[in-house]
């Protein structure tokens, strides 16, 4: 694509009319791939989103891709690369001019609907990632008839909110050159800060009251900050306490 203008991500790109899923074909493939090798689908047949949950993704709708990356940090790290997926996204997304907001971790909204999720796996041993797999699924030129009932009180699209049909392959090229300057900028700096300095101001959730689902308990608590380390931190009733990415499930109230 003419557009690209990575120094090594999607510099190989392994294309699909259909797959189950772009994270679970490149989990399998991760550990014996180049770095910055880029799986995309024009569907996904079995689309995943975080703890088993189900991704809805039509043909030629959207952009379904995972990045493959073989970074040299300890696993604990890992879930900051889902921050800098989100800002670099953020950013791309800002240029067609409409209200978008991050949810921690891994969401986008537009106009308070789900536009995008991140899908951040990796391969590890104790103190060392042995390869990390970024997916990420944008709804694009998807219209109402594609989603479910379900999703069309909670989803959204480019084509909805902006009215326009938009190109999948320039767009694609774009994230992927946002995504590339952030991580390569993070791994020779590691420091995570500006962009959480982006997740903040965006932020779909702080000052709000989200419901909190953990396996054995629920709550309503206000989101207070976004700490240096990428934690949710929230006020439960008057006690401040932190969240990891991974442990729960928000809903805003
Ligand atoms: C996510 O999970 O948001 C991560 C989604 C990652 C998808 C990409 S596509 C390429 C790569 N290959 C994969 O198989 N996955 C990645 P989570 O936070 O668990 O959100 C899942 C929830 O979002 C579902 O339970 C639905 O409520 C909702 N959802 C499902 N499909 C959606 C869609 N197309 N647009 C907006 N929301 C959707």
């Amino acid at each position: 694509s003419p557009f690209l203008k990575t120094k090594f991500i999607g510099h190989d790109i392994l294309y699909y009319e259909s797959i189950d899923s772009t994270n679970t074909f490149a989990k399998s493939i991760s550990q014996n791939c180049k770095d910055g090798l880029v799986i995309i689908a024009e569907e996904q047949t079995k689309g995943r989103g975080r703890l088993g949950r189900t991704w809805v993704s039509p043909k030629r709708k959207g952009i379904w891709m995972s990045i493959i990356l073989h970074p040299n940090l300890p696993p604990s790290e890992a879930h900051k690369l889902t921050i800098i997926t989100a800002s670099s996204i953020y950013n791309t997304l800002c240029k067609f001019n409409v209200d978008i907001k991050i949810k921690w971790p891994n969401d986008i909204l537009i106009n308070g609907k789900k536009i995008c999720g991140i899908l951040t796996e990796m391969n590890a041993e104790l103190n060392h990632i042995n390869s990390l797999v970024i997916g990420i699924g944008i709804n694009v030129n998807t219209e109402v008839e594609d989603f479910n009932e379900e999703l069309t009180k909670i989803a959204t699209s480019l084509r909805i909110e902006t009215g326009k049909f938009i190109d999948r392959k320039k767009l694609t090229a774009e994230i992927l050159n946002n995504f590339e300057d952030f991580y390569i900028d993070y791994l020779s700096t590691k420091d995570i800060r500006p962009y959480l300095e982006i997740v903040r101001k965006n932020s779909a959730l702080i000052n709000k009251y989200v419901e909190i689902i953990k396996p054995n308990e629920k709550y309503i608590a206000k989101v207070v900050d976004i700490d240096d380390d990428g934690q949710l931190v929230i006020d439960n009733d008057g006690k401040i306490e932190k969240l990891l990415s991974g442990e729960v499930s928000l809903h805003n109230m």
